[in-house]
């Protein structure tokens, strides 16, 4: 197939998903073309049939706001021209949704080009909500040719916000098993505790920081701090008023977090919300059991007790108790840490996820409407 993908190209676990789903597909033989304003990070170049397609976003002095979502609809019937594409995959609603369906009636009276959202989480729980947001969001998702969810429960959510009838299949994400690997032996030494995120305040990533306080009192540790954001500063900040800054590294954005993850003991991720927890599973497939809260659809992936902990949000020291807990008994930290590996294998491997994709793009493909036939 050959399959038109948009994502927001930055650090986020939308673009994440989407980019890796695009190397695996054209991996198993599919075109891929990214349509996007900037080159997804953790896209290499020179990777056969993979294609790039930047949007160029013309600003005037009228335009307050550039229009980017018309410059994407634009593009994308270029792109689905010149190369004949498919199908097109969005990934997160708002805009990319509805440049889809723009893009789709700009060439319906050529042949029908079909689209499928992607719903990742924020798209419906945050932005989606917005009363700016929702009519457009529920309009788009109304229009989806084919909807999927990360999750259960995001799919409940969505039903619940947007009072819609259309079908939403749950494709879970999916790991890379054998590019995210356990290391054979971790280096001896501190123990290493890490959090990964955009740093917006759902992370609570100040939690991070107090949790790491509370462990200090009984073990010692070092904290690693991956990715950038809006509350990197007052978690700097928070650091050094309670006295820890040589406890913890900013590590900033990362591109190769697979080599990273495997010499890491415990994943933390005290989200307020998550409805999946990309970060969870990356660092489940190296080997690392997650401390994180019991939320949206974290629970699909993390069996607590069993290849990570669930808490509360904003009990830290319940979390900080798990911490210590996986952090001071080796026999308990094995146990766990095969588990995690074991659920990315066999329930989330990416070699069980894609054809699910596959399977839909062709579903969605067949059902052309009676007027485009
Ligand atoms: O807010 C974020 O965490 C970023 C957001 C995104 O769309 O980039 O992440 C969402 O999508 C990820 C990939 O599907 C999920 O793993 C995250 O759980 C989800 N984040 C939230 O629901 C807060």
């Amino acid at each position: 197939m050959k399959i038109g993908i948009t994502c927001y190209p930055t650090y986020g676990g939308s673009g994440i998903v989407a980019t890796e789903l695009g190397l695996e597909l054209a991996n198993r033989g599919h075109e891929v073309h990214f349509i996007s304003y900037a080159n997804p990070i953790r896209l290499d170049h020179g990777i056969p049939r993979i294609h790039y397609h930047e949007v160029e976003v013309s600003t005037y002095p009228l335009f307050q706001y550039p229009p980017y979502c018309l410059a994407l609809a634009s593009r994308m019937v270029e792109v689905a021209e010149n190369y004949d594409l498919d199908i097109l995959h969005v990934h997160y609603a708002i805009p990319h949704s509805i440049a889809a369906l723009l893009a789709q009636q700009m060439m319906a009276s050529r042949r029908w080009l079909p689209f499928i959202t992607t719903l990742h989480g924020t798209d419906i729980t945050l932005v989606g909500l917005d009363r700016s947001y929702f009519p457009i969001t529920k309009f788009s998702i109304e229009k989806s040719n084919g909807i999927t969810s990360i999750s259960e429960d995001l799919r409940r959510d969505t039903y619940g916000i947007f009072a819609i009838d259309n079908e939403i299949r749950v494709i879970h994400n999916f790991v890379n098993v054998e590019t995210y690997q356990p290391m054979a032996n971790r280096p001896n030494g501190k123990k290493k505790l890490m959090h990964i995120s955009n740093f917006r305040p759902v992370k609570r990533v100040l939690d991070c920081i107090r949790i790491l306080e509370l462990v200090l009192r009984r073990t010692p540790a070092h904290l690693y701090m991956v990715g950038d954001g809006p509350d990197r500063q007052a978690a700097r900040s928070l650091a050094r008023q309670l006295g820890l800054e040589s406890h913890l590294t900013f590590m900033g954005k990362q591109d190769h977090v697979e080599r990273i993850f495997p010499e890491m003991h415990v994943l933390l991720m005290p989200s307020e919300l998550e409805s999946f927890g990309l970060a969870a599973l990356e660092g489940m497939a190296c080997g690392v059991p997650p401390v994180a809260t019991c939320v949206g659809g974290v629970p699909e992936l993390i069996t607590s007790g069993v290849d990570g902990f669930l808490e509360p949000v904003g009990d830290i020291a319940a979390q900080a108790d798990r911490v210590i807990q996986l952090l001071t008994d080796e026999e308990l930290h094995q146990k766990m840490a095969e588990a995690a590996r074991r659920t990315a294998v066999e329930r989330f491997a990416s070699s069980a996820i894609i054809p699910q994709y596959e399977a839909y793009y062709r579903e969605v493909l067949e059902n052309v409407p009676a007027a485009s036939r």
